[in-house]
């Protein structure tokens, strides 16, 4: 069967500030150029595309660690994205064109709201080789594209930005494809009830088990359900162009399968895209990948087959 008709909007996010490596803000391009719309288009779906945001934004600041950039400019992308991803969550499932992955501090907090509106508790997978859980007193990069997921956990340390108005609980984040952690980093994830899926596990036991473990979750739950999906999730011999290749990572099928499951689940309703960077890219392939993969999560497949029973 077809996949049901979703109203997707398209919302380009090109914030490059959180990251050292320069080129994310060309992200939204790229992927318009490598045919997202025309491919969920085919799908049956109503797209259309909101543009780029464009805030106006703050300027310099001070913080107390030295290694922090950006940061006047990063809190500004954190409050404009927060009303643009509550705006663009009214109706269809926005999809976030990053941009890199401090991108989702903003997106959760305005998704987080809507859930709350709709009287739904709001879950989210983190697809990424990190797992971006410093604060700003913790990191020692300054990168704050490392942050977002202490953020919108309500996490302390995130004075310099605008309050977490919904913090997600810690028990309905689960994340897959982690294989690069900094010692303070897992110090401070150890300590939470968040769900970590290791390379290592998914070696031994496969992607399919964990995830649908946390799918079981949100449906039991009834949940809203947030999908960030950073591109470095992939193996870099798949996947070129991201600032942070980590080696050992998701496998072109392992991806596909995650997005095939969440389709099935007929429970995502906002998706991030993080951390592409075109200028990497060895001729579009990075970004034709990450088309094909949404397209995947919005319904395309081989072959028809029967839904799994609840
Ligand atoms: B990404 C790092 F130290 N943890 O804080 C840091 F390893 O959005 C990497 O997942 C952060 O790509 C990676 O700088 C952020 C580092
Ligand atoms: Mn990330
Ligand atoms: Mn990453
Ligand atoms: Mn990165």
């Amino acid at each position: 069967a077809a996949a049901a008709p979703l109203d997707i909007t398209l919302v380009g996010v090109p914030v490059d500030c959180g990251s050292a490596y320069r080129g994310c803000l060309m992200g939204p391009d790229a992927l318009r150029v490598a045919g997202l719309a025309e491919s969920l288009s085919e799908l049956g779906h109503r797209v259309s595309d909101a543009g780029n945001l464009a805030p106006d934004l703050p300027g310099p600041r001070e913080h107390t660690n030295p290694a922090i950039h950006d940061l006047g400019p990063s809190a500004g992308w954190v409050s404009a994205l927060s009303d643009a991803a509550f705006a663009a969550s009214a109706d269809g499932p926005p999809i976030f064109l990053g941009g890199d992955h401090l991108m989702s501090a903003g997106t959760v907090s305005g998704v987080a709201r809507r859930a709350g509106k709709r009287g739904r508790p709001l879950f989210v997978l983190w697809l990424d080789a990190h797992t971006d859980f410093h604060d700003l007193n913790s990191t020692r990069s300054g990168n704050l594209h490392g942050t977002p997921v202490a953020y919108f956990t309500g996490r302390a340390g995130f004075e310099a930005f605008p309050p977490m108005p919904a913090p997600v609980a810690e028990e309905r984040v689960a994340m897959l494809g982690i294989r690069s952690v900094d010692a303070e980093e897992a110090a401070r994830i150890g300590g939470t009830a968040i769900a970590v899926t290791d390379m290592r596990a998914i070696d031994e036991v496969g992607i399919a088990r964990p995830l649908r473990a946390f799918l079981d979750r949100v449906a039991a739950e009834d949940g809203d359900l947030h999908v960030s999906f950073d591109v470095d999730f992939l193996d870099p011999d798949i996947a070129p162009a991201v600032g942070t290749t980590v080696p050992g990572g998701a496998t072109f099928r392992e991806a596909h399968l995650v997005m095939e499951m969440l389709h099935d689940s007929g429970r995502v309703t906002s998706l991030d895209i993080a951390e592409l960077n075109p200028f990497l890219d060895d001729r579009g392939r990075t970004a034709r990948l990450v088309v094909d993969l949404v397209a995947s999560l919005f319904g395309k497949r081989v072959m028809d087959r029967p839904t799994r029973a609840a």
